[in-house]
This record gives structure tokens, sequence and C-alpha cells, in this order.
């Protein structure tokens, strides 16, 4: 922990103003740095700080953390006091300052707040948003009925990632959704309620697994922590290798992950967001039958159609789901098509029926997902008077997403993952570009533009109507039994093949031949390359299901699964949207919901892929940082001035260094800084006063103004404590 000198005359003064501290923890401000351009200089600097637990550092306003992999001394309630109510810098850099800033501005500005916490996936966005949400819980004022509602925000924390983290390869507690969370602000500033959106959830996980991976944490929760006579009502055994659907990863158990505990957490966390005891059985139900369905087997007869050859399964499943197990039999093994108004029951082959079968389990699980969101918004909506009636902005948004990934293998899913990032990113260049921009013409200071890479090109590749990949796909999704994954390719080849960043086996040279395979297309995202296999994107991006299982569905017994799958769908003539037009719509809906708001940024950073502590692996944080743009961050906040600061708070920090405005300064804070700076001899071309704030070009001249702060405090001291022994 950064040391720290106790408050004089209400100014906390961090000691690393002293040099000799500087040298040893770096600056915690990129923008301090002398030479600012240079991406050694911030690596070394990064590191400096990461060896001394200094897990986080700034950049003006944006927060850069390096994931510690360890747990720090750094988040308890007194921590959480430092931060309250006090400005950025006065305190050692903190995810809570973040958190304080903005709510501070909500209550002051009133203007709608949100914070966006991007890096990829493993560098602590998820523990990141739960420490913003646990220091509002803490810090912001309660009643009563505040308190179930922070209670609510922060259990449903648990409950959503059981049913949407799982362990990857990059990450043991990976956030398989997306998910956006608004904190509702009564006019006190009192958390009063809350929303959440979520995006796409991985539900191929559900079925499928890659080596070293794990299916959604709550089945091993159930597994591992249910009682007895539960998992006996469920048909369940405690054997995680009996259950196909959790085999395909070899790896149930994994050492950093406890789920019998996390089973306990989870049941406490359902109770509190309001879930009776049918509410749970119902669920956990669901779950259940997922792994019954994983089970059922199928074997051919003479005809070479598929029949069930596991009973036992589709009696519990019968009973889970509350529905016929002789329509449930018969409706896995058929499909039923209606041609010229007739209904025809054909029957399916093996393949068509593990097809059906997995199909129908990932639709019951995503489902189930949303429904568990609607669920939980619905415990966390204002009971209070209207918000709207209150008149003024009262929100802030959290936004954590699954991180950019790669994979040996990568599919539908890391596409969509990625493209995701990739938007985030975007709004990151345009937002943080513009507001400088801005503040620079208000201020009335003279700008110079910095050069970024745009990755909106990317976006467009994506996204665009008619020629980006999302829209190909579609075209070949309306074209059934024509089209394969393969035309979806070809086609793909034929329209964007001249795009800077997209290449394939065919358009590549020997080289990228190489290391690309027949059926895949490579993205050159910000954030690095990725081969993604065009298998199951067809597929995947129609997310069929059999009309004969929906059917099914729609008669359940279960009420979850009853409002899950509802009639509305069978008569809808109307082709519903594909996954990834439904995910675009979603993505770009998010991006006005953040572009409405005030932004705070967190830029989270992965150490090592060891996902070890103290291990700073140098090459992958370079490109880290390089692909986030933190250089050009620097760059773009220094265009010409390393700080600024509002008159009001720099008087209030440096007043002691001149005797007209010590202790106390009556007119304008423009003035008393005015007189602050000839004081301390600042020249003409060291500073610019604007509208409101003080711009300073150099570093050093700041470092000298908090060197002598750092003498002046010393003999404030020593002055003290002679007139102290004078008393004695
Ligand atoms: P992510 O959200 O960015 O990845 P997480 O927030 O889940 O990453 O962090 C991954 C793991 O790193 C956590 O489970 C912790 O073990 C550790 N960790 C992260 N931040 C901290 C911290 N501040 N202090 C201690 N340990 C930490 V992904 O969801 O995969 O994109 O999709
Ligand atoms: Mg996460």
């Amino acid at each position: 922990m950064e040391p720290e000198a106790p408050a004089i005359d209400g100014i906390r003064i961090t000691m690393e103003s002293a040099l000799t501290a500087r040298d040893r923890v770096g600056v915690q401000d990129f923008v301090l740095l002398e030479n600012y351009t240079s991406e050694a200089a911030f690596i070394e600097n990064l590191k400096k700080r990461f060896k001394e637990n200094l897990i986080y550092t700034y950049i003006g306003s944006v927060l850069v953390s390096v994931n510690p992999y360890k747990e720090l001394e750094i988040y308890s309630k007194q921590h959480m006091e430092r931060y309250r109510g006090v400005s950025f810098y006065e305190v050692s850099p903190h995810i809570y300052a973040i958190a304080d800033n903005s709510y501070r501005s909500l209550r002051t500005e009133r203007k709608d707040q949100c914070i966006l916490i991007s890096g990829e996936s493993g560098a602590g966005k998820t523990e990141a948003s739960k420490k913003i949400l646990q220091y509002y819980a803490v810090t912001c004022p309660a009643s009563d009925q505040v308190e179930t509602v922070k209670d609510r925000l922060l259990q449903s924390n648990p409950v959503l990632e059981a049913f949407g983290n799982a362990k990857t390869l990059r990450n043991d507690n990976s956030s398989r959704f997306g998910k956006y969370m608004d904190v509702q602000f009564d006019y006190k500033g009192a958390p009063v309620g809350g929303h959440i959106l979520n995006y796409l959830l991985e539900k191929s996980r559900v079925v499928h697994q890659n080596h070293g991976e794990r299916n959604f944490h709550i089945f091993y929760q159930l597994l591992e922590g249910g009682e007895e006579d539960l998992l006996r009502r469920m048909g369940l055994d405690k054997n995680a290798q009996n259950y196909q659907y959790l085999v395909k990863g070899q790896c149930a158990r994994v050492s950093s992950i406890n789920d019998k505990n996390e089973w306990k957490v989870v049941r406490k966390a359902l109770a509190v967001i309001n879930f009776n005891d049918d509410d749970v059985e119902e669920l956990l139900s669901i779950v259940a039958s997922v792994l019954h369905l994983g089970n059922v087997q199928f074997a051919t007869d003479e005809q070479g159609n598929a029949q069930v050859t596991t009973e036992n399964q589709i009696k519990y499943l019968a009973r889970l789901l509350s529905v016929d197990s002789t329509v449930l039999r018969e409706s896995l093994i058929h499909k039923k098509i209606i041609a010229k108004g007739e209904e025809l029951n054909s029957p399916l082959n093996l393949e068509q029926a593990a097809y059906a079968r997995d199909a129908l389990a990932k639709a019951i699980y995503g489902r189930t997902f949303s429904w568990l969101v609607s669920k939980i918004n619905k415990s966390l909506t204002y009971k209070g008077r209207d918000l709207l009636s209150l008149g003024n902005a009262s929100v802030i948004g959290l936004l954590d997403i699954y991180g950019f990934e790669v994979f040996q293998h990568n599919s539908f899913e890391q596409f969509c993952i990625n493209y995701c990032n990739e938007k985030l990113q975007q709004l990151f260049i345009e937002l943080t570009l513009k507001s400088e921009q801005d503040e620079y013409e208000s201020e009335g200071i003279a700008w110079e533009p910095v050069q970024y890479f745009n990755n909106k090109i990317i976006c467009d590749l994506v996204e665009e109507k008619f020629k980006g990949i999302i829209s190909i796909l579609d075209e070949e999704c309306l074209r059934p039994g024509e089209a394969t994954d393969m035309t979806f390719l070809e086609k793909l080849e034929n329209t964007v093949k001249n795009h800077p960043h997209f290449v394939t086996h065919k358009l590549g040279d020997q080289k990228t031949r190489k290391s690309l395979g027949r059926d895949e297309f490579r993205l050159l995202h910000y954030a690095g390359e990725v081969n993604y296999s065009v298998v199951g994107f067809l597929d995947k991006n129609n997310d069929l299901l059999f009309r004969n299982l929906k059917e099914v569905m729609c008669e359940s017994g279960n009420p979850i699964i009853h409002q899950c799958f509802d009639r509305s769908e069978l008569t809808d003539k109307k082709r519903p949207e594909t996954a990834a037009t439904q995910f675009k719509t979603s993505v770009s809906k998010l991006m006005e919901i953040l572009m409405s708001k005030e932004p705070s940024y967190v830029r989270c950073i992965k150490p090592n892929d060891a996902k070890q502590p103290a291990r700073f692996d140098e090459v992958l944080i370079r490109h880290q940082v390089k692909y986030l743009g933190l250089i050009e961050n620097v760059r773009v906040r220094r265009a010409g001035f390393a700080y600024r600061r509002k008159y009001e708070f720099f008087l209030q920090r440096y007043k002691p260094l001149c005797p007209e405005t010590w202790p106390n300064w009556n007119g304008r804070a423009q003035d008393g800084v005015l007189i602050l700076v000839k004081t301390l001899g600042y020249k003409p071309e060291e500073y610019k006063m604007g509208r409101t704030k003080i711009f300073i070009r150099f570093p050093k001249t700041l470092f000298a103004t908090e060197d002598a702060l750092e003498e002046r405090k010393q003999s404030i001291a020593t002055f003290l404590q002679s007139r102290w022994r004078g008393y004695n």
C-alpha cells in the first residue's frame, strides 16, 4: 500500500511527492512521466508499481489496473472511507476513487454516469465491477429499504456468476455473458434499485467444452453441494464424470474453485433476491434436466431411425420439466414438418436426434438464464416513488463484458465476443479523443491533435449493411438446404477479399496459408489476430429448435420453462432474427445507452498467462498497452500540458505555499492561483490559465511544487511540535 502521510489542515498529502518514493514506486499518473511518449518508460513505471503491489495508476482520469492475482489488503472498509468524498488526486489511485468520482459527479452535476471496464479475458473486469458495487453498498447513505436493495444488488452477482461464468483456459471464472447494470440512486444519493441487461450467453458451452475448460459453475455446484435428498429427488449422483455434458473438457475439478462453498453462497444469495423454496426447486430442476438430457442416448432401428435407449433419463426429464414422457420421447426422435397444411412427423437419424437433444439443452439453459436476469430485475425494481418523477439524473451504469479472447480454436462465440470488444474500444477512442478536444476548446487552450489507430474499420467489416460479415452470414442463413459453412466462407472471400483486416487460406500468401486452415478466416482485430473456423457458424446463427420440441416445452408444468417458451412462437410466421443480428442490435443499443451518460474508464491489464501473482510478463503487457492505445491516451492527455486542475482544487492544495493565500483566500479562486504561481516563480511558458482550470506544461514544475509543499508540511509539523513542547 502506498505510504500516506497524515492530513494537515484538511490537506492529505501522499508521500509519493517526495523524490525518493517517486523513484521507487513510480508516478501515480502516467501523464507525469518525463518521457511520456516512450513505451519503455510507461512499462517501467507500471512494473515499478506492480512490484510494490500498487496495481492502480492513472492516465488523467482513466484508471489503469493490473491484475495482482493475489488478495491485497486494500479493499477494507477503512480504505473505502479514505476515498469517500475526496478528490481524485488527494489520495493514491484506486478503483474506489473512480467509483467515488462518478458518484460525486452524479450528485453534483446531476448527470447519469457510467463506468466502462475493459481489458482482455482474465484482466480483472468482473472483480473491478464487484469492488465498485461493494463501495457503493458500504459508503452510500442508507435506510432500511435501501439495505435490502444493497444486499440484492450485491447478491445478484454470485447467482449470475454461477449460471453465466465458467472456467476457460484464460480465466477460471470467465464471464460467458455480457452484463450492463444500472444502479439507481434517489435524491438523497441512496441506492434504491437496479436493472441488468444481459448480452448473448455462450450457450454452446452447455453441450460442449474444449479441453481444460468446464461447463457453467452451477452444474458442479449442484452436484458437489446439493443435499442428498435434493439430488435424489432430481435423480442425480455426485459424480460429475457420470454426465456427458460435464466430461468434454476433462477437468471437473479446479484447485482455485470450491464448488461446495460456492453452492452455499449461491443458495443464500437466491434467498436474498426473492427466490422462495418453490422457485429454487423449479430452477434447480431445470439445471438437473439439462444434465439428464446430456445422458439421453440413441440407437438406430432396422430402418435407420433413431430410438431412445435411456428410458430412465426420459422418466426424470418428464418429472423435472413436468411434461408427458411419451410426447417428449417422440419429439426427441421426430421432426414435425407442415407441408400443404398437413402435419408430418418425419423420423430422425442418429445424428439428427443428437442434434435435436443438444439444441433443446441449449435452448432450455439459455432461456432460463434470461429468465433469471428478469427475475433478478424484478427484485431490484425500485418500489418507492417513481424515479422519473424525481426529475433528476439518478443512474450509474456498470459495464462488465466478456473480454477479448483467442483460443487455438475460435468459433461463432469468439467472433461475437471480440466484435463486442471492438465496439467498446471504438467508444473509448471516440469519447476520450472527443472529450479532450472539447476541454481544450472550452478552456480556450490551443490543441494539437494526436494520431490514433481507429478501429472503426474493423467494426464496419463486421457490421456494415450488405457487405459486412454478419450481413453475409445472414444471407447464407436464408438459403436452407443450399448454403453451408463453406459457401459462407466463399461468399466472404468474394465480398470482403480486399479488406486489410481480413484474410483466408485462399487469399493469403504462402506464409499465411501455413497458419490458416481451409475452413478459417482471420480477422486482424485491434487486440490481435484471431483465426475463426466457420464450422457451425450457420447453425449457431440460425439457432433453431425443432417445432415439436418447442411444443413440448410450451406444455411444461414447470412454471419457469412455461414462461420461457411462449405459444406465440409456434404461430408466429415471421422469421426470427438471427443470433448475430440480435447481438449486433443489442450491442448498438448498448452503445447508445453508454453515449448518453458521462463515462469513466477502467483499463484492465493481465500480467501473465499463468494466472500467477508477482509475474510481470513484459511481452504480454507491452502488447496490451499497445492495443489499448494507452500511450496515445497519455499523449492526448498531455498534448502540451501535463497537468490541469480546477482553480479551487489547486488553491486548496497549494495555498500553504504563499503567505497571501494561507491560511485562507477570500477572493476568486483564479486570482488566488495567479498570486500563488507568481510567488512560486512559475515562468509564463510553464503554465496557462484556462477558463476554470490551470494548465501546467511540464511535470517538473508540478514536482517542484509538490516538493515545496512537502517541505512546508514538515516545517509546519516541526513548528507545531515545538509549540506543543512549549505548552508542556
Ligand atoms: P475478467 O472479468 O476480466 O475476465 P476477472 O475479473 O474474472 O477477469 O479476474 C480473473 C481472476 O483474477 C479473478 O478470479 C481473481 O482471481 C483475479 N483478480 C482479478 N482482479 C483482482 C484483484 N483486484 N485482486 C485480486 N485478484 C484479482 V473474462 O470475464 O474471462 O473477460 O470473460
Ligand atoms: Mg469477467
